[in-house]
């Protein structure tokens, strides 16, 4: 499905030829003397009315249509052809220098996408439609058009600012088309800068439960990932009709539209095009947004960072309100985080050039990683582990600056056998689950506290220190006992 067919080629017809890739182009005309200057220049140009359903039956799909004769009347006709054979194809439709406004309106409410070949902007127009991303445009808009009732745009679970701008984004290009849309997740913003993102740029976003019934939605669009089932709470066989995303995907991904582009930075830079082709005027809310998407994915432009990503950056600049930008990378922080901190600070023990700290009771497990982003800067440390009690839980975070330490790796040796954990070589988390520990009072629950500190401490300690190397075995029966989830009343020590 890689061919442009084009119907009709008058004067307009010949130009959008001529700047399309040799490849794949399939002309139809009736006029020998056109098709014999078309052949002579090694494009296949076929003889027939492009009005006639005869002349279209035997032709494959293309992934493009260009309606491009010199009578208006002809074309209007030939697109509702189109439309017969090739209902999802997108029809890009000429107008000719003496096309009047009736003609005009007549062909706009047939086409996908009206070039109008007067006046200064023609080669403009041109290139906007027959590049590779305007093609995409024109299938993105074809395929939004056909839906019917309204449309989740999903993030991925737990969505970064790339995912909530990317859908947000797409809603305004949906709306474009008169397609009601709402920005969805499941799972929770959790970091604060993302909800600081949220709050500060007013998105508007909706939350779904895991078993929320979907029925309401007449279709689905999945950004800044590829898969429904695999990190949100869609159904693995859930019909997808618009997938946009940069991640190369690790299996099939469903869906009448899809877009991969696995070189591009982020999602939010292929969104910024669509904003663009679409003809939406950005506003300083949904170009925040964007730009925002791009620096966190990007680490601030350092990372698998493109061309394309940075001409996206530049387009959004001129919307973007800095203020509000700056705001939500530095968002304010709260007291209890404040605490956190300086308890993680004062209660920090130190093996070389490791450090490990309890954070007590805490109220909110976002403060670990700043605890544990904060400890990183002492001096002569360059590898931090901070945890903190919440209800039930003990939560993990740990940060490394040193090149031979795996701090997924470690953590899982640590944690795995008694818990969950993970992460990448410089940032990794975990949580363990501690039973009655927190539902106890008085000194019982601080003596138990203090053992499942040492534990927590002792284990991270000794799976740094045997790590390249086989894993650390359990640490004692106590850390057994403390950390399985099936813990008896009577086990406890
Ligand atoms: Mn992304």
């Amino acid at each position: 499905m890689s061919s442009r067919l084009v119907l009709g080629c008058g004067s307009a017809g010949r130009r959008i030829v001529d700047r399309l890739p040799e490849e794949g182009i399939v002309v139809v005309d009736d006029d020998p003397d056109v098709l014999e200057s078309l052949r002579e220049d090694g494009i296949e140009a076929l003889e027939g009315d492009p009005t006639d359903p005869a002349t279209l039956e035997d032709l494959e799909s293309p992934a493009v249509v260009f309606v491009a004769g010199d009578s208006p009347s002809r074309n209007r006709r030939t697109i509702e052809r189109v439309r017969e054979r090739f209902p999802s194809a997108p029809v890009v439709a000429t107008l000719t220098f003496d096309a009047t406004p009736a003609d005009r309106r007549e062909i706009e409410t047939v086409a996908d996408h009206v070039v109008d070949s007067r006046g200064t902007v023609r080669d403009v127009a041109f290139e906007w439609t027959v590049g590779e991303s305007a093609q995409k445009a024109l299938a993105l808009r074809r395929r939004l058009s056909t839906i019917d009732g309204k449309l989740a745009v999903v993030t991925h679970d737990n969505p970064d600012p790339d995912a909530l701008a990317s859908a947000v984004a797409l809603v305004d290009v949906a709306e474009t088309v008169g397609l009601e849309a709402e920005a969805c997740y499941f799972g929770e913003i959790s970091h604060q800068k993302n909800r600081a993102m949220v709050n500060l740029l007013d998105l508007d976003l909706r939350h779904l439960e895991y078993d929320a019934g979907l029925e309401e939605f007449a279709a689905f669009a999945l950004v800044d990932h590829s898969r429904p089932g695999i990190n949100d709470g869609l159904p693995e066989d859930l019909h997808v009709d618009v997938v946009i995303d940069h991640h190369p995907p690790r299996g099939p991904v469903p869906g009448e539209f899809v877009d991969l582009r696995a070189g591009v930075g982020a999602t939010s830079t292929m969104l910024t095009g669509y904003l663009q082709r679409f003809g939406v005027d950005l506003d300083a809310q949904t170009a925040t947004a964007l730009l925002y998407g791009i620096r966190v994915d990007t680490d601030g432009f350092t990372r698998e960072v493109s061309s394309t990503d940075f001409e996206a950056a530049a387009d959004l600049l001129a919307h973007v309100d800095s203020d509000v930008l700056e705001r939500i990378e530095t968002p304010t922080v709260d007291g209890e985080t404040y605490d956190t901190v300086a308890r993680a600070i004062k209660n920090r023990t130190r093996e070389g050039s490791v450090v490990a700290a309890s954070a007590g009771r805490i109220t909110n497990r976002d403060a670990l990683p700043q605890a544990a982003e904060r400890l990183l800067t002492m001096e002569g440390i360059d590898t931090t582990l901070v945890f903190g009690f919440l209800e039930e839980m003990v939560f993990v975070s740990a940060r490394s600056q040193a090149s031979d330490v795996d701090l997924g790796a470690v953590l899982r040796d640590a944690y795995d056998p008694i818990g969950s954990a993970g992460g990448h070589a410089d940032m990794a988390g975990g949580q363990l689950e501690i039973g009655m520990l927190a539902g106890t009072d008085g000194s019982e629950a601080d003596s138990l506290r203090s053992v499942v500190e040492e534990v927590i401490t002792h284990r991270f300690f000794e799976a740094i220190r045997s790590r390249p190397g086989t894993p650390v075995s359990a640490y004692s029966r106590t850390s057994e006992l403390l950390f399985s989830t099936g813990v008896e009343e009577g086990d406890r020590p």
